[in-house]
Protein backbone atom coordinates (compact mmCIF):
# COMPACT_ATOMS: atom_id res chain seq x y z
CA UNK A 1 0.00 0.00 0.00
CA UNK A 2 0.99 3.51 -1.11
CA UNK A 3 1.81 6.01 1.80
CA UNK A 4 -1.05 8.72 2.12
CA UNK A 5 0.47 11.44 3.80
CA UNK A 6 1.43 14.58 2.49
CA UNK A 7 4.97 15.74 1.60
CA UNK A 8 6.39 17.85 4.17
CA UNK A 9 6.57 21.20 2.13
CA UNK A 10 3.48 21.32 0.18
CA UNK A 11 4.23 21.80 -4.23
CA UNK A 12 1.93 24.31 -5.50
CA UNK A 13 -1.53 22.82 -6.29
CA UNK A 14 -1.35 23.17 -9.87
CA UNK A 15 -4.44 21.10 -9.61
CA UNK A 16 -6.48 24.21 -8.19
CA UNK A 17 -5.30 26.34 -11.12
CA UNK A 18 -6.33 24.13 -13.45
CA UNK A 19 -9.81 23.45 -12.05
CA UNK A 20 -10.01 27.55 -12.29
CA UNK A 21 -9.47 27.35 -15.55
CA UNK A 22 -11.86 24.48 -16.20
CA UNK A 23 -14.74 26.36 -14.26
CA UNK A 24 -13.74 29.23 -17.39
CA UNK A 25 -14.61 26.66 -20.01
CA UNK A 26 -17.84 25.14 -18.14
CA UNK A 27 -19.14 28.75 -18.32
CA UNK A 28 -17.80 29.79 -21.61
CA UNK A 29 -19.48 26.30 -22.89
CA UNK A 30 -22.39 26.98 -20.62
CA UNK A 31 -23.54 29.45 -23.71
CA UNK A 32 -26.64 29.33 -25.73
CA UNK A 33 -28.91 31.75 -27.81
CA UNK A 34 -31.94 30.26 -26.18
CA UNK A 35 -32.58 32.13 -22.53
CA UNK A 36 -34.03 28.86 -20.72
CA UNK A 37 -31.12 26.79 -21.42
CA UNK A 38 -28.78 29.56 -20.15
CA UNK A 39 -30.91 30.20 -17.14
CA UNK A 40 -31.43 26.31 -15.71
CA UNK A 41 -27.95 25.39 -17.02
CA UNK A 42 -26.44 27.98 -14.88
CA UNK A 43 -28.67 27.26 -12.20
CA UNK A 44 -27.21 23.89 -11.63
CA UNK A 45 -23.98 24.29 -12.65
CA UNK A 46 -23.48 27.22 -10.21
CA UNK A 47 -24.51 25.13 -7.77
CA UNK A 48 -21.23 24.22 -7.03
CA UNK A 49 -20.82 20.44 -6.82
CA UNK A 50 -17.56 18.56 -5.94
CA UNK A 51 -15.80 18.69 -9.02
CA UNK A 52 -14.53 15.10 -8.88
CA UNK A 53 -14.31 13.93 -12.04
CA UNK A 54 -12.92 16.65 -13.74
CA UNK A 55 -10.42 16.85 -11.17
CA UNK A 56 -9.40 12.97 -11.74
CA UNK A 57 -8.79 13.99 -15.66
CA UNK A 58 -6.36 16.74 -14.63
CA UNK A 59 -5.16 14.38 -11.88
CA UNK A 60 -4.22 11.81 -14.22
CA UNK A 61 -3.03 13.79 -16.97
CA UNK A 62 -0.67 15.66 -14.38
CA UNK A 63 0.89 12.24 -13.08
CA UNK A 64 1.61 10.96 -16.90
CA UNK A 65 2.69 14.68 -17.56
CA UNK A 66 0.39 15.98 -20.05
CA UNK A 67 -0.34 19.36 -19.84
CA UNK A 68 -1.65 20.24 -22.93
CA UNK A 69 -5.10 22.52 -23.11
CA UNK A 70 -7.29 19.34 -24.40
CA UNK A 71 -7.34 18.17 -20.68
CA UNK A 72 -9.15 21.47 -19.83
CA UNK A 73 -11.68 21.14 -22.39
CA UNK A 74 -12.40 17.15 -21.31
CA UNK A 75 -12.53 18.08 -17.58
CA UNK A 76 -15.40 20.03 -18.32
CA UNK A 77 -16.99 16.97 -20.93
CA UNK A 78 -17.37 15.08 -18.00
CA UNK A 79 -18.84 17.57 -15.88
CA UNK A 80 -21.43 18.30 -18.58
CA UNK A 81 -22.08 15.01 -18.88
CA UNK A 82 -22.24 14.20 -15.08
CA UNK A 83 -24.97 17.79 -14.48
CA UNK A 84 -26.83 15.94 -17.91
CA UNK A 85 -27.44 12.67 -15.96
CA UNK A 86 -28.33 14.45 -12.74
CA UNK A 87 -30.92 16.54 -14.52
CA UNK A 88 -32.33 13.39 -15.71
CA UNK A 89 -32.20 10.91 -12.62
CA UNK A 90 -33.75 13.82 -10.87
CA UNK A 91 -36.77 13.77 -12.92
CA UNK A 92 -36.48 9.90 -12.98
CA UNK A 93 -36.38 9.87 -9.33
CA UNK A 94 -38.72 13.20 -8.58
CA UNK A 95 -36.31 14.34 -6.03
CA UNK A 96 -37.31 17.74 -4.69
CA UNK A 97 -33.58 18.88 -3.07
CA UNK A 98 -29.80 18.94 -4.69
CA UNK A 99 -26.77 20.52 -3.94
CA UNK A 100 -28.73 22.40 -1.45
CA UNK A 101 -31.01 23.89 -3.32
CA UNK A 102 -34.22 22.77 -4.56
CA UNK A 103 -33.76 21.03 -8.14
CA UNK A 104 -34.10 21.97 -11.53
CA UNK A 105 -37.34 19.87 -12.18
CA UNK A 106 -39.03 21.60 -8.77
CA UNK A 107 -37.81 24.96 -10.06
CA UNK A 108 -38.89 24.33 -13.54
CA UNK A 109 -40.76 21.49 -14.45
CA UNK A 110 -39.76 18.09 -15.49
CA UNK A 111 -39.51 19.05 -19.16
CA UNK A 112 -37.32 21.68 -18.97
CA UNK A 113 -35.26 19.67 -16.74
CA UNK A 114 -34.63 16.65 -19.29
CA UNK A 115 -34.44 18.91 -22.24
CA UNK A 116 -31.77 20.84 -20.74
CA UNK A 117 -29.98 17.56 -19.89
CA UNK A 118 -29.62 16.74 -23.54
CA UNK A 119 -28.55 20.35 -24.28
CA UNK A 120 -25.16 19.73 -22.06
CA UNK A 121 -24.95 16.25 -23.04
CA UNK A 122 -25.42 16.75 -26.74
CA UNK A 123 -22.61 20.02 -26.13
CA UNK A 124 -20.37 17.87 -24.13
CA UNK A 125 -20.00 16.18 -27.89
CA UNK A 126 -19.86 19.36 -29.66
CA UNK A 127 -16.58 19.32 -27.26
CA UNK A 128 -15.12 15.88 -27.45
CA UNK A 129 -15.25 16.01 -31.02
CA UNK A 130 -13.61 19.32 -31.32
CA UNK A 131 -10.53 17.71 -29.26
CA UNK A 132 -9.88 15.71 -32.11
CA UNK A 133 -9.01 12.23 -31.16
CA UNK A 134 -10.87 9.11 -31.89
CA UNK A 135 -10.17 7.30 -28.79
CA UNK A 136 -11.53 9.86 -26.56
CA UNK A 137 -14.64 9.67 -28.61
CA UNK A 138 -14.77 6.14 -28.27
CA UNK A 139 -14.08 6.29 -24.28
CA UNK A 140 -16.73 8.24 -23.99
CA UNK A 141 -19.02 7.31 -26.07
CA UNK A 142 -19.16 3.87 -24.89
CA UNK A 143 -19.60 5.42 -20.70
CA UNK A 144 -22.36 7.23 -21.61
CA UNK A 145 -24.24 4.35 -23.06
CA UNK A 146 -23.22 2.00 -19.95
CA UNK A 147 -24.67 5.16 -18.06
CA UNK A 148 -27.63 5.07 -19.42
CA UNK A 149 -27.71 0.99 -19.37
CA UNK A 150 -27.01 1.37 -15.43
CA UNK A 151 -29.75 3.61 -14.70
CA UNK A 152 -32.46 1.27 -16.88
CA UNK A 153 -31.07 -1.83 -14.89
CA UNK A 154 -31.89 0.07 -11.55
CA UNK A 155 -35.24 0.64 -12.83
CA UNK A 156 -35.66 -3.09 -13.31
CA UNK A 157 -34.82 -3.79 -9.86
CA UNK A 158 -36.74 -1.32 -7.50
CA UNK A 159 -39.30 -2.95 -5.56
CA UNK A 160 -36.88 -6.11 -5.96
CA UNK A 161 -36.16 -7.37 -2.12
CA UNK A 162 -34.62 -10.41 -3.63
CA UNK A 163 -31.85 -8.06 -5.23
CA UNK A 164 -28.53 -9.62 -4.29
CA UNK A 165 -25.13 -7.38 -3.54
CA UNK A 166 -23.75 -8.81 -6.93
CA UNK A 167 -26.80 -7.42 -9.27
CA UNK A 168 -26.45 -4.26 -6.79
CA UNK A 169 -22.85 -3.97 -7.14
CA UNK A 170 -23.49 -4.08 -11.28
CA UNK A 171 -25.50 -1.33 -11.00
CA UNK A 172 -23.55 1.02 -9.54
CA UNK A 173 -20.45 0.30 -11.47
CA UNK A 174 -22.70 1.27 -14.32
CA UNK A 175 -24.22 4.32 -13.21
CA UNK A 176 -21.28 5.86 -11.68
CA UNK A 177 -18.12 3.82 -11.55
CA UNK A 178 -18.21 4.14 -15.29
CA UNK A 179 -17.59 8.07 -15.49
CA UNK A 180 -14.87 7.95 -12.53
CA UNK A 181 -13.31 5.27 -15.08
CA UNK A 182 -13.66 7.22 -18.12
CA UNK A 183 -12.63 10.42 -16.74
CA UNK A 184 -9.33 8.96 -15.20
CA UNK A 185 -8.41 6.91 -18.40
CA UNK A 186 -8.56 9.92 -20.73
CA UNK A 187 -6.03 11.89 -18.35
CA UNK A 188 -3.87 8.61 -19.85
CA UNK A 189 -5.44 8.56 -23.30
CA UNK A 190 -4.17 11.88 -23.79
CA UNK A 191 -0.86 11.32 -22.24
CA UNK A 192 -0.16 8.53 -24.55
CA UNK A 193 -0.06 6.24 -21.83
CA UNK A 194 0.90 2.53 -22.46
CA UNK A 195 -1.96 0.28 -22.67
CA UNK A 196 -1.10 -1.58 -19.35
CA UNK A 197 -1.17 2.08 -17.50
CA UNK A 198 -4.02 3.35 -18.85
CA UNK A 199 -5.85 0.00 -17.28
CA UNK A 200 -4.29 0.90 -14.19
CA UNK A 201 -5.98 4.14 -14.17
CA UNK A 202 -9.32 3.12 -15.38
CA UNK A 203 -9.60 0.24 -12.66
CA UNK A 204 -8.63 3.18 -9.96
CA UNK A 205 -11.59 5.37 -11.32
CA UNK A 206 -13.57 2.28 -11.30
CA UNK A 207 -12.63 1.43 -8.03
CA UNK A 208 -13.03 5.07 -6.97
CA UNK A 209 -16.32 5.12 -8.45
CA UNK A 210 -17.57 2.34 -6.92
CA UNK A 211 -16.69 3.24 -3.36
CA UNK A 212 -17.90 6.75 -4.17
CA UNK A 213 -21.62 5.12 -4.64
CA UNK A 214 -21.24 2.83 -2.09
CA UNK A 215 -20.56 5.79 0.20
CA UNK A 216 -23.47 7.74 -1.64
CA UNK A 217 -25.68 5.24 -0.80
CA UNK A 218 -24.41 5.09 2.95
CA UNK A 219 -25.44 8.90 3.52
CA UNK A 220 -28.85 8.11 2.43
CA UNK A 221 -29.11 6.22 6.12
CA UNK A 222 -26.66 8.15 8.01
CA UNK A 223 -26.23 11.42 6.81
CA UNK A 224 -27.50 14.88 7.41
CA UNK A 225 -30.26 16.27 4.99
CA UNK A 226 -28.47 19.81 5.37
CA UNK A 227 -24.79 18.75 5.18
CA UNK A 228 -26.05 16.57 2.50
CA UNK A 229 -27.44 19.14 0.20
CA UNK A 230 -30.20 16.14 -0.64
CA UNK A 231 -33.20 14.71 1.44
CA UNK A 232 -31.81 11.59 3.49
CA UNK A 233 -33.75 8.54 3.15
CA UNK A 234 -35.18 9.12 -0.54
CA UNK A 235 -33.76 5.66 -1.72
CA UNK A 236 -36.27 3.42 1.11
CA UNK A 237 -38.91 6.14 0.30
CA UNK A 238 -38.54 4.90 -3.25
CA UNK A 239 -38.35 1.15 -2.94
CA UNK A 240 -34.62 0.61 -4.09
CA UNK A 241 -32.87 -1.62 -2.36
CA UNK A 242 -29.24 -0.56 -1.72
CA UNK A 243 -26.13 -1.53 0.58
CA UNK A 244 -26.69 -0.63 3.94
CA UNK A 245 -30.11 -2.30 3.39
CA UNK A 246 -29.30 -5.41 2.00
CA UNK A 247 -26.52 -5.75 4.28
CA UNK A 248 -28.89 -5.16 7.08
CA UNK A 249 -31.37 -7.85 5.46
CA UNK A 250 -28.66 -10.37 5.69
CA UNK A 251 -28.16 -9.77 9.73
CA UNK A 252 -31.88 -8.43 10.49
CA UNK A 253 -34.37 -11.27 12.54
CA UNK A 254 -37.23 -12.51 9.90
CA UNK A 255 -39.62 -10.41 11.27
CA UNK A 256 -37.44 -7.60 10.88
CA UNK A 257 -36.55 -8.84 7.42
CA UNK A 258 -39.89 -9.52 6.67
CA UNK A 259 -40.47 -5.33 7.59
CA UNK A 260 -37.33 -4.01 5.41
CA UNK A 261 -39.22 -6.97 2.58
CA UNK A 262 -42.64 -5.11 2.48
CA UNK A 263 -40.98 -1.62 2.48
CA UNK A 264 -38.88 -2.41 -0.17
CA UNK A 265 -41.66 -3.73 -2.57
CA UNK A 266 -43.93 -0.79 -1.47
CA UNK A 267 -41.47 2.02 -1.04
CA UNK A 268 -43.13 3.54 1.52
CA UNK A 269 -42.39 6.31 4.03
CA UNK A 270 -44.39 3.92 7.02
CA UNK A 271 -41.79 2.39 9.06
CA UNK A 272 -38.79 4.17 7.86
CA UNK A 273 -37.32 4.87 11.67
CA UNK A 274 -38.36 1.16 12.80
CA UNK A 275 -35.93 0.30 9.55
CA UNK A 276 -32.78 2.93 10.32
CA UNK A 277 -32.82 1.72 13.80
CA UNK A 278 -32.49 -2.07 12.57
CA UNK A 279 -29.76 -0.55 9.95
CA UNK A 280 -27.83 1.01 12.83
CA UNK A 281 -28.34 -1.64 15.34
CA UNK A 282 -27.15 -4.62 12.91
CA UNK A 283 -23.51 -2.48 12.01
CA UNK A 284 -24.54 -2.69 8.31
CA UNK A 285 -23.65 1.07 8.13
CA UNK A 286 -19.86 0.12 9.56
CA UNK A 287 -20.42 -2.92 7.18
CA UNK A 288 -20.90 -1.04 4.44
CA UNK A 289 -18.32 2.06 5.15
CA UNK A 290 -15.99 -1.05 5.15
CA UNK A 291 -16.68 -2.23 1.70
CA UNK A 292 -16.36 1.03 0.39
CA UNK A 293 -12.80 1.34 1.97
CA UNK A 294 -11.89 -2.30 0.80
CA UNK A 295 -12.89 -0.51 -2.80
CA UNK A 296 -10.35 2.02 -2.24
CA UNK A 297 -7.66 0.27 -0.99
CA UNK A 298 -7.72 -1.41 -4.60
CA UNK A 299 -8.28 1.65 -6.21
CA UNK A 300 -4.67 3.32 -4.15
CA UNK A 301 -3.08 -0.42 -5.18
CA UNK A 302 -3.46 0.28 -8.88
CA UNK A 303 -1.72 3.59 -8.56
CA UNK A 304 1.47 2.02 -7.97
CA UNK A 305 1.63 1.78 -11.76
CA UNK A 306 2.28 5.88 -11.69
CA UNK A 307 5.45 7.47 -10.72
CA UNK A 308 5.36 8.94 -7.71
CA UNK A 309 4.53 12.71 -8.08
CA UNK A 310 2.10 15.31 -6.39
CA UNK A 311 -0.70 13.90 -8.68
CA UNK A 312 -0.39 10.89 -7.56
CA UNK A 313 -0.47 12.08 -3.75
CA UNK A 314 -3.58 13.93 -4.24
CA UNK A 315 -5.11 10.77 -5.85
CA UNK A 316 -4.25 8.84 -2.67
CA UNK A 317 -5.68 11.58 -0.70
CA UNK A 318 -8.93 11.69 -3.15
CA UNK A 319 -9.87 7.98 -2.17
CA UNK A 320 -9.30 8.69 1.66
CA UNK A 321 -12.02 11.50 1.29
CA UNK A 322 -14.17 9.57 -1.01
CA UNK A 323 -14.89 7.18 2.11
CA UNK A 324 -14.96 9.40 4.58
CA UNK A 325 -16.72 11.80 3.61
CA UNK A 326 -19.84 13.81 4.70
CA UNK A 327 -21.46 14.92 1.58
C1 LIG B 1 -27.65 11.62 -19.98
C2 LIG B 1 -25.88 9.83 -20.41
C3 LIG B 1 -27.17 10.22 -19.80
C4 LIG B 1 -27.82 9.26 -19.07
C5 LIG B 1 -29.07 9.43 -18.36
C6 LIG B 1 -30.41 9.35 -15.47
C7 LIG B 1 -29.21 8.66 -16.01
C8 LIG B 1 -29.24 8.22 -17.44
C9 LIG B 1 -28.14 8.37 -15.25
C10 LIG B 1 -28.04 8.78 -13.82
C11 LIG B 1 -26.80 8.25 -13.20
C12 LIG B 1 -26.59 8.82 -11.81
C13 LIG B 1 -27.31 10.04 -11.37
C14 LIG B 1 -25.74 8.25 -10.99
C15 LIG B 1 -25.43 8.77 -9.62
C16 LIG B 1 -24.10 9.42 -9.63
C17 LIG B 1 -23.80 10.20 -8.37
C18 LIG B 1 -23.12 9.52 -7.23
C19 LIG B 1 -24.10 11.48 -8.31
C20 LIG B 1 -23.67 12.38 -7.24
O1 LIG B 1 -22.36 12.80 -7.62
P1 LIG B 1 -21.56 13.91 -6.79
O2 LIG B 1 -21.69 13.65 -5.32
O3 LIG B 1 -22.39 15.21 -7.16
O4 LIG B 1 -20.19 13.98 -7.38
P2 LIG B 1 -21.92 16.73 -7.07
O5 LIG B 1 -23.16 17.48 -6.68
O6 LIG B 1 -20.83 16.84 -6.03
O7 LIG B 1 -21.43 17.09 -8.45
Amino acid sequence: MLETTAPPIAAPDLTDLAMRQVDNVIRERLSSRVALIDQISRYIIGAGGKRIRPRLVLLFSEALGFDGPERLELAAVVEFIHTATLLHDDVVDESALRRGRPTANAMFGNAASVLVGDFLYSRAFQMMVSVNHMRVLDVLADATNVIAEGEVLQLMNMHDPDLSVADYLKVIRFKTAKLFEASARLGAVLAGASAEVEEACAGYGRALGTAFQIVDDLLDYEGDSLELGKNVGDDLREGKPTLPLLLAMERASTSERALMRRAIEQGEEKGLSDILAIVRRTGALDATREAARLETDHACGLLQALPDSRARRALLELSVRAVHRSS
